[in-house]
């Protein structure tokens, strides 16, 4: 039975605010702020319960090991005399924000029938650049099943790829042929554009997609420029939805008609400009939302705590919910610590369109297993971290020993 299961990244002990990514506002407004990783964590873990109590299917992935010394290695530093950045950059706790780990194509969209995924290669940002091979070890675990899943390796340089932050589905079900949509950036912007065409392209080939099912889109450059680095931080799609700001594309009424000539049941439930300025959209990060289909029919936003504090955008949501569009709920989630680094409750999850029982079971959240994470969390993680933490080597032993206590509580040492 296939189902969409989204997998959460646990928020890592070594979570911090080192303004690492240009062009995301967040993270450079709370550039040198006082983390909270212990806080950070369970916020995480709070939200997969509240999703689990929504009657959704959950998983979640391990942090990674950090700070990654044999990058340091590679650049011929050690954590004693590597430059503050690059130090930073070994530290970081970004693998969090599991919709950029990889791109996911289900099972019914893919000519071998099987689900596929590419491992996301990050390359923009050099904080992120060295994650992939870490999440790939635990993809290559979780979806270890070659009956049903494909785990492929990264879109080669210099094709930038941030996974399912710039890729949406549309579809009449979950387990129904859908329409997969890759969303690119184009250089030259104030901002960076980290997704770059061809990545898309690879990974449409390589996952065995349909020409006809498969839609590339260009992306705003006036939304990248207002601190737009990902798709998903001004559009969202769930089934036969498409939540969108009006800018979020390039040439909007082009990329409308595009994604209804090649899936005729669209919903487009617009937020226009008017309503709802680009600054206030990425200020609330409501279209940062997790839009789930709810066991007993009709959809929920599963949105950011911060998009009440913005009144144009929570009375523009009241509205939209009493009306009788298909987003019926709205569900908001405490994710401040992440949010403070620009990830909101989308960016933290991957989806996947998988039978449950297919998948490692150990990566599989329940209620018990929740329970161990967070009893784990409380003991070891960091209470806070100050930037000028991040040179005391005492710090680096203390995140280390934290997530082994983590993989051992959950039986997950394998990925050392
Ligand atoms: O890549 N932040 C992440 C946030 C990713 C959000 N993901 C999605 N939109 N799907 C990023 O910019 C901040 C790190 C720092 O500044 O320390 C950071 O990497």
């Amino acid at each position: 039975m296939l189902t969409e299961i989204n997998f959460d990244g646990i928020i890592g002990p070594s979570h911090n605010y080192a303004g690492l990514s240009l062009g995301n506002i967040a993270s450079a407004n709370n550039a040198g702020s006082v983390s909270a990783p212990r806080a950070a964590a369970l916020q995480g873990i709070a939200k997969m319960r509240a999703n689990l109590a929504l009657g959704l299917p959950q998983g979640f992935f391990m942090p990674l090991d950090r700070p990654n010394i044999g990058w340091l290695d590679r650049l011929a530093t050690d954590m004693a005399s590597a430059e503050p950045h690059l130090r930073a950059a070994s530290f970081s706790a970004s693998s969090m924000w599991a919709a950029n780990a990889a791109t996911v194509s289900p099972a019914p969209d893919t000519r071998d029938g099987r689900c596929h995924l590419t491992i996301a290669n990050l390359m923009t940002m050099p904080h992120r650049s060295h994650e992939w091979t870490g999440t790939l070890a635990q993809l290559q675990i979780a979806f270890a099943d070659q009956r049903h899943f494909a785990v492929h390796g990264p879109v080669p340089a210099p094709f930038g790829d941030e996974g399912a932050a710039n890729h949406m589905r549309l579809c009449d079900g979950h387990g129904a042929p859908g329409v997969e949509i890759f969303v690119y950036g184009k250089a030259g912007g104030r901002f960076p554009a980290r997704q770059h065409i061809e990545a898309g392209k690879a990974i449409a080939r390589r996952h065995g997609l349909a020409p006809e099912r498969t839609l590339f889109i260009q992306q705003s450059e006036t939304a990248i420029a207002a601190g737009a680095f990902h798709n998903d931080v001004v559009a969202v799609a769930n089934e036969t939805v498409l939540f969108t700001h009006e800018q979020a594309f390039e040439d909007r009424e082009a990329a409308y008609a595009a994604i209804r000539a090649a899936f005729p049941p669209l919903q487009i439930v617009e937020v226009p400009a008017s309503a709802v300025s680009l600054a206030d959209a990425i200020k609330s990060y409501l279209f940062n939302a997790q839009l789930v289909s709810l066991p007993g029919g009709g959809q929920a936003l599963v949105l950011p705590s911060e998009a009440q504090a913005v009144p144009t955008v929570w009375g523009w949501l009241e509205a939209m919910v009493a009306g009788n569009g298909p987003i019926r709920k709205l569900v908001p989630v405490d994710v401040r610590q992440s949010m403070a680094n620009g990830g909101g409750p989308a960016c933290l999850r991957l989806r996947v369109v998988a039978d449950p029982a297919t998948v490692d079971p150990r990566f599989i959240a329940t209620p018990e297993r929740l329970d161990l994470a967070e009893r784990i969390i409380a003991e070891y993680w960091p209470e806070s971290i100050a930037p000028d933490a991040l040179a005391d080597p005492a710090l680096a032993d203390t995140v280390r020993t934290a997530r082994a206590a983590l993989l051992s509580a959950l039986d997950l040492e394998a990925l050392g």
